[in-house]
């Protein structure tokens, strides 16, 4: 028998980076951790390419990092189906490929894994079925979280390992040369800066620029990056440029591979992030972080940011948590960011503290291996090992 696990990820780049970054992910660590076969299919392979550079945008079928990528065209090859097939956020799989599963004598296990979100009721949808309403095919609902009883987060095995000696390294200087930077000063407050189009970049800036502390901001290049251009007089900011403003330093980088990422992140003494996965990677590097919602229609994800400063601020001290919330909402509201950043940073030293023991707590949840685990309870049959 065949002990070896198939798995088809199929991901269809709606927009931005976070539909791919999390498949991405996810693709390297079945393959990489767990030893899984994985196809990962993906319309959009240039966004692929952003995250991982040796991937070749104009290929079919290549190999990376030890997965099959295989470019999502139009027309669908015909292809036999693999044991546990993934259909990230709900994507739309190909007819034919639905086919060929329902003609499988033993059918895949089939999984939408969904957007991750912090609401209450995702616990009592997290692995809920749906049957095909024709087909011989049932298909279940797999909900990331941040409690147990959702699915969990991915999270690499090494990954804190890989944090800690980076972090316990007094001066890092190598990553500083790495950006083609010099070691800052220690004096000096380093926040990296991620985030959409926001109006409140402006005062927060102002305050920075304005403190009593040496302020150093690294901004990836991206949506927010036509502001920071304008903040400064700069019609055409993009990496490599440098500005500055009383106390603050703005350096623009340019957009780095997944895993340099997260050095970004442990380097920094406070992260703004957005969108998915790299908030979750905030949340591994255990700072300080402040989270840009990816915005939707009727301001349905404010109940989304509201649900996890609820859950995440549970272990805060009102007050810090009260300054949390401040400039959470100051900054998805894209008002008084500057006002509401002091007050937050006066709780630093908790913020710190909470930041990594949240970190710790998650930690023991990871979604990879809840998915393998889910997959060998409804694959009974073929008895794979994990
Ligand atoms: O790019 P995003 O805004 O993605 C969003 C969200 O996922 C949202 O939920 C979804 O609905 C929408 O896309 C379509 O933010 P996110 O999720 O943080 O993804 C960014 C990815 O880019 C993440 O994997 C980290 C990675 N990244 C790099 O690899 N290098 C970089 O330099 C930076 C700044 C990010």
């Amino acid at each position: 028998m065949n002990k070896i696990i198939r798995c088809d990820i199929f991901c269809n780049v709606i927009d931005n980076y976070g539909d791919i970054g999390v498949c991405w992910r996810l693709a390297r660590q079945l393959a990489n951790e767990y030893g899984v076969a994985v196809r990962l299919w993906v319309d959009d392979l240039g966004s692929l390419a952003k995250l991982c550079p040796e991937a070749d945008a104009e290929l079919e079928s290549q190999l990376c990092r030890g997965v099959e990528v295989r470019h999502w065209a139009a027309l669908f090859p015909e292809v036999e189906p693999a044991h546990l097939v993934i259909e990230a956020f709900a994507c739309e799989l190909p007819e034919r490929y639905v086919a060929a599963m329902a003609a499988q004598k033993h059918k895949p296990v089939w999984i939408n894994l969904e957007y991750l979100s912090a609401e209450n009721w995702v616990e009592g949808c997290h692995k809920l079925p749906s049957p095909h309403p024709s087909l011989p095919l049932v298909k279940y609902f797999f909900f990331p979280g941040f409690t147990p009883q959702t699915g969990g987060l991915l999270l690499e095995r090494d990954l804190f390992v890989r944090r800690d000696a980076f972090q316990n390294d007094a001066s890092q200087q190598a990553f500083w040369q790495s950006i083609g930077m010099p070691t800052p000063a220690p004096e000096t407050l380093k926040v990296s800066l991620f985030g959409y189009e926001n109006t409140a970049l402006q005062s927060l800036f102002d305050v920075w620029a304005s403190g009593n502390q040496p302020v150093l901001c690294l901004v990836p290049e991206g949506r927010i990056l036509p502001q920071v251009g304008k903040y400064f007089g700069d019609a055409a900011p993009c990496a490599g440029k440098d500005y500055s403003s009383g106390n603050l330093r703005v350096h623009v980088l340019p957009f780095v591979e997944q895993e340099r990422y997260d050095e970004l992140l442990w380097a920094c003494d406070i992260n703004f992030v957005r969108g998915e996965d790299s908030c979750v990677r905030a949340q591994w590097a255990g700072q300080p972080f402040v989270w840009h919602i990816y915005p939707q229609h009727d301001n349905v994800h404010m109940q989304k940011l509201r649900a996890f400063m609820e859950l995440y601020c549970a272990g805060l001290p009102p007050d810090a948590a009260h300054a949390l919330h401040g400039l959470w909402e100051a900054w998805n509201g894209g008002l008084g960011s500057g006002q509401a950043w002091n007050d937050f940073w006066a709780h630093r030293s908790i913020l710190r503290q909470q930041a990594r023991v949240w970190a710790q707590e998650l930690s023991g949840n990871s979604l990879a291996l809840n998915l393998l685990d889910f997959f060998r309870r409804i694959d009974k049959i073929r008895g794979f090992k994990i």
